[in-house]
């Protein structure tokens, strides 16, 4: 099935933060009669103060639902921060990631719900119930995986959880690798896989390439199901002009010596079989890079894909579903 002849196409988007959630908007705005799922990473959470914290599920549900600030990109319109000063007062730590007041009341009542012995599964349908997304929001996985960075600080090497290094350190320590903890045996969540092997088209947003797609790909069943799935698997490069629309990814890209250029991320995603994509869409400014991306087996275009406005990501997401489609068609 083409997308651009089927009524109510199947989208299914893996997605990290706030470039992910920004392209699900366009998507959906773009195809309001597409059944869209959104596989969430889920390997930047962290236990604070207790707490299950979720901030690339929150981001998506947040800004897909219509209450995410904006400007900041993460957490809740209208925040205060009463509890954190508080928390502050007393000395806590970490005193270094801001938990909103508003943003509280969800991790609250994730906590209370995953303590009760629900899955993160359904705990996060049950919160998105309330935001009425238009969209399915799916965890990656229900079972713990968190990424860590290998840092090296005074000649010694350790491991630190993904969001110090990420808002304590804005990834300026010098990190060498990675570690997806806990990803070598984690399921896909459910409906993860059927999301992906019975979509029309399986799209990957301009999310960080390493720590957010890389964190999904490090579950197996996902990254099987990518590299098997009948549909066209397409995705659009959030590196323009040698450096990252939003986000540290450059120096994400740095540590895993990858070259910051679309080109260089295409050829680290890899054609399928063997690697994850099909169709690589870089921005009209890298059109130059589109014959190297060709070489390594992707179809690869050029066009208009900075969202810097409703319209303009509307057009990057048009763009990205013509993409699938171009692929679809040669078959
Ligand atoms: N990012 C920051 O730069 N500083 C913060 O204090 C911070 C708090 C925070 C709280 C909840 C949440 O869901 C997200 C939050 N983020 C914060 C954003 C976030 O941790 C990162 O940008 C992502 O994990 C990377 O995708």
């Amino acid at each position: 099935m083409h997308l651009s002849n089927s009524p109510d196409p199947k989208l299914t988007v893996l997605a990290g933060g706030v470039g992910g959630a920004r392209f699900v908007l366009a998507l959906r705005a773009a195809r309001p009669e597409a059944r869209i799922t959104v596989i969430g990473n889920i390997a930047d959470d962290i236990w604070l103060f207790g707490l299950k914290v979720c901030p690339d599920l929150d981001t998506l549900m947040y800004t897909i639902g219509g209450g995410a600030d904006a400007e900041r990109g993460w957490g809740r319109a209208d925040e205060t921060f009463h509890a954190a000063a508080e928390l502050a007062a007393y000395g806590a730590q970490p005193d270094w990631f801001g938990l909103g007041d508003r943003d509280l009341a969800t991790h609250l009542i994730r906590t209370q719900m995953l303590s009760a012995g629900y899955p993160l599964s359904q705990v996060t349908a049950a919160l998105c119930a309330r935001w009425e997304l238009g969209v399915e929001l799916l965890p990656a996985s229900d079972d713990r995986v968190e990424t860590h960075v290998v840092v090296e600080e005074g000649g010694r090497k350790r491991a630190i959880h993904f969001q110090e290094w990420w808002v304590r350190h804005r990834a300026a320590l010098p990190a060498s690798d990675f570690v997806m903890v806990g990803a070598e045996s984690a399921s896909p969540g459910p409906g993860v896989v059927a999301a992906i092997e019975s979509a029309d088209a399986v799209l990957l947003p301009p999310s960080n390439p390493v720590v957010s797609i890389g964190a999904i790909m490090a579950i197996e069943g996902i990254r099987d199901a990518i590299r098997t799935t009948r549909a066209p698997v397409v995705g659009m490069s959030g590196i323009v002009s040698g450096r990252p629309l939003r986000g540290m990814a450059d120096a994400c890209l740095n540590a895993i010596g990858v070259d910051v250029t679309a080109a260089a991320v295409a050829a680290h995603y890899g054609a399928r079989p063997d690697g994850i994509l099909d169709g690589w869409l870089v921005d009209e400014q890298d059109a130059d890079q589109v014959p190297a991306i060709e070489a390594a087996g992707l179809l690869a275009r050029a066009a208009a894909t900075v969202m810097s406005d409703p319209a303009s990501s509307v057009t990057a997401a048009e763009a990205l579903l013509g993409l699938a489609d171009e692929v679809a068609r040669r078959g």
